[in-house]
């Protein structure tokens, strides 16, 4: 490859090669495979520059004078213990022991999980959330837990931030050794949109509690506990903290929505607790749990159940805020909130807020506002940077009652309308969606349910059909696959199961399976995936993180590996450098390893020669170093 690079050459061509030529000209050392990290990472920075990152291609920029967010200042050197210190000496029982033993209202932060996927498309990358991690160790210590992982967060790491998600645990795990860190899973669908074979559903919960996980938030799309079983009994071998979820859908208060009444919650709730769980999560993924809902649910929970509740909420109609305070008036444990600047909207509650309204109060939660309000700050230096990905979400969506989309699907679906052309007729898919949930028996509607919902409404609304239509059984329609699935069992039952019509029209002949999908889906052979995947990247070693990354997501994880290989540790970029590249003069560094920092100055891009590449000046390091790019544009 140096061979063919140099006699590519435009210097060697024009027959002015002399040695120091070799020495002087590093671009001849840049084929495949060879090239040393600093080299990849100054590909992608020069590819950017040339030819813009595709995801912020049209889209918002952040105001040129924005500097990076600086972390507050720690407040100690070592950090004091915290909740994770009673898990790691005394287990999770001791947690939820010592949970149930507090009078104060004990708050997790959602910012780095719920916060940035409901109000930025999940796009915050590692390097923001690390750098303040220690703020949180040393300054907030009193946190109940950081929700920092899962949910949409993983493969969105791979996909679109060209980072490992495993990594980005370690990172804060190492940053945040004295609060719990907490995940989101999706129980036998993992972190992915179907279910999986149990062993790989086993293997994911073990690498995520070695990697870094504390609490795992496990719920079912359908609120079946038989299908979360695997994956509780996983947290538990752990011997991390199982929190055994329901979603809250409906309205208790309403007569008319008689299938999810206070009995139901109580009966799932006794039925976690029967499973195994060390907290009970009430998980209301649409924010529809009203203020005087919550008092009666908690109440009724707390006394039948018995487990301490961790209840999670979104602000998307505008009145959550009032919803958490009935709640930890009726004695809620803990509470779901997002930072200042990541709170609102289709977000949780704001943190400082609530921390503020139960001051002096018996629930007064004890928590330093001067420390929140230090931490806020940083989230809006970093909320500003991400402008490309704001949805544009202005006000509160009292909507929300009616279609009774989570808070993370919201603005998705908003955005997958607007690429039908279907932008101006919002509110018809909004309604379609209340139809499509009623159609399909009125059923839970979180990841995974909740996409499958939204296709079916889109398909709808884009083909003008109607909810009468598609259920007259003399018309002929084409479902889409995602609904085909779910009829056919491959997401589970949900209570009482789908209806016959709906399922006689999607199906006609075809048997669904009741049971568990899990039950006959046969056990991957990790140790034969693990070679595949080997062979597939030119032989390179498979840890376990990458093992359980590629069952989760196939594709995703090897186009995401064939890119780290071509453009390296890019998760180490400013987040500015990483979406727009950098101006002529502009100066930034890159950590590649603990105290292994790049000095990367951009000089100038040049002009595109006659093959369509153009080169980028740089110094690296303070030595000059130029890069060929293919100008695309
Ligand atoms: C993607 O959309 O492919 C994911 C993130 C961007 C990866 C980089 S951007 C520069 C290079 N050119 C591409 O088209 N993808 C990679
Ligand atoms: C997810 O599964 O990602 C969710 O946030 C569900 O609410
Ligand atoms: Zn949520």
């Amino acid at each position: 490859a140096f061979v063919e690079n140099l006699l590519k050459h435009p210097t060697f061509l024009n027959n002015e090669y002399h040695t120091k030529f070799i020495d002087q000209t590093p671009e001849l050392f840049q084929f495949e495979r060879r090239k040393d990290r600093a080299t990849k990472i100054l590909t992608y920075v020069a590819d950017i520059t040339v030819n813009g990152h595709p995801e912020t291609e049209g889209r918002a920029l952040p105001a040129a004078e924005l500097k990076a967010p600086k972390p507050p200042a720690l407040r100690t050197g070592s950090p004091v213990p915290g909740t994770r210190t009673i898990l790691e000496e005394f287990g999770p029982e001791a947690v939820a022991d010592w949970m149930a033993e507090q009078k104060q209202l004990l708050l997790t932060d959602t910012t780095m999980r719920d916060g940035h996927q409901s109000l930025l498309a999940t796009r915050m990358r590692s390097l923001d959330m690390i750098a303040v991690a220690p703020a949180y160790a040393a300054n907030l210590p009193g946190l109940f837990s950081v929700e920092c992982w899962g949910g949409a967060t993983f493969d969105v790491a791979y996909r679109f931030l060209q980072e490992c998600p495993w990594q980005r645990l370690r990172d804060l795990r190492r940053a945040l050794p004295n609060v719990m860190t907490q995940m989101l899973l999706r129980a036998s669908n993992g972190v992915g949109y179907t279910n999986y074979p149990d062993n790989v559903v086993q293997s994911f919960v073990k690498q995520a509690a070695e990697t870094g996980v504390d609490v795992f938030r496990v719920f079912d799309s359908l609120n079946w506990v038989e299908n979360m079983r695997v994956a509780m009994d996983a947290v538990i071998e752990s011997g991390k903290v199982c929190e055994g979820t329901i979603c809250y859908t409906g309205d208790i208060l309403d007569p008319n929505r008689a299938k999810y009444d206070l009995k139901y919650y109580v009966a799932m709730g006794k039925e976690l607790k029967d499973a195994g769980a060390h907290i009970l999560g009430l998980k209301d993924m649409a924010g529809l749990l009203k203020p005087a809902a919550a008092g009666q649910l908690v109440r009724a929970l707390k006394e039948e159940v018995g487990l301490p509740i961790h209840f999670h909420t979104h602000d998307t109609s505008g009145i959550a805020a009032a919803t958490i305070l009935a709640a930890s008036e009726a004695g809620v444990d803990a509470v779901d909130t997002a930072m200042d600047a990541f709170s609102g909207g289709t977000s949780q509650p704001c943190l400082g807020s609530i921390v503020e309204a139960l001051r002096n109060t018996d629930r007064d939660t004890g928590l330093d506002i001067g420390a929140i309000r230090e931490i806020s700050t940083y989230w809006e230096g970093v909320r500003a940077q991400y402008a490309a990905f704001e949805s544009g979400l202005e006000a509160p969506a009292s909507e929300v009652y009616l279609h009774e989309m989570p808070g993370g699907q919201f603005t998705n679906l908003k955005a997958q309308a607007r690429s039908l052309g279907l932008e101006d007729r919002w509110h018809e898919v909004a309604q379609t969606y209340a139809d499509v949930n009623q159609m399909f028996g009125d059923i839970v509607k979180v990841t995974p349910s909740s996409k499958v919902v939204g296709d079916m409404a889109l398909m709808m609304v884009s083909q003008g059909l109607t909810r009468a239509q598609v259920e007259d059984p003399e018309s002929d329609v084409s479902f889409p696959d995602s609904v085909i699935d779910m009829m056919r069992g491959n997401l589970g039952q949900p209570p009482g199961g789908f209806p016959a019509s709906i399922l006689k029209k999607i199906l006609k002949d075809e048997k669904p399976n009741l049971a568990r999908p899990g039950k006959h889906l046969k056990p991957v052979d990790l140790e034969a995936t693990r070679a595949e995947l080997s062979a597939k990247l030119d032989g390179q070693a498979i840890d376990n993180e990458d093992l359980n990354g590629y069952l989760m997501y196939p594709k995703v994880f090897t186009d995401y590996a064939t890119r780290h290989e071509q453009y390296g540790p890019v998760r180490t970029l400013p987040t500015r450098t990483f979406f727009y590249g950098m101006e002529p003069g502009e100066e930034i560094t890159a950590e590649i390893d603990p105290g292994k920092t790049l000095e990367i100055r951009m000089q100038a891009v040049g002009e595109t020669n006659d093959d369509g590449e153009a080169k980028v000046f740089f110094e690296l390091n303070g030595q000059p170093r130029v890069i060929r790019v293919t100008n695309r544009k």
